[in-house]
């Protein structure tokens, strides 16, 4: 059983976010996802719309999504990796390189972003209505 793990906000889910959800899973039998709790966001500096309670019914929702887990920090995936027998550890490429050191412990696959679509242009887009 190949089991995958990713992370994010995932905030106002979006064909992106399924998009890369889907690969994951794709990869393996058994997908985690590390959803960024509100108290993490503040130190990625993100401003989610929804909480990390909302986040975590929609992405439990997703076919593609076997398992949540919260992300509180950036120190926690070795623990994470150990603690689930992560094989494959999957981020969309804007973080390419960004977790390399994480090779050590399983395999480390950025996957390219859907183009054009973005939580921030939702937001923006929708402002101009
Ligand atoms: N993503 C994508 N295509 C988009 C938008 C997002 O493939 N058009 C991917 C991102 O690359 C990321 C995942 O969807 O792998 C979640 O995106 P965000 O919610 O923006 O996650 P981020 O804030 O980058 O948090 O420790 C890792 C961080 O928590 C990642």
């Amino acid at each position: 059983m190949k089991r995958v793990i990713t992370y994010g906000t995932f905030d106002l889910i979006h064909p992106g976010h399924i998009n890369i959800l889907k690969k994951a899973k794709e990869m393996g039998d058994y997908l985690i996802v590390g959803i960024s709790t509100d108290h993490f966001n503040k130190i990625k500096n993100k401003q989610a719309y929804y909480s990390f309670a909302e986040r975590k019914t929609i992405l439990e929702s997703i076919r593609y999504v076997d398992k949540v887990i919260s992300e509180d920090s950036w120190d926690q995936k070795v623990k994470d990796i150990k603690e689930h027998n992560i094989d494959i550890f999957v981020m969309g490429n804007d973080w390419e390189g960004k977790f390399d050191y994480l090779k050590s412990y399983c395999d480390v696959i950025y996957l390219p972003r859907t183009l054009g679509i973005s939580t921030t242009k939702i937001k923006s887009d929708l402002s101009f209505e």
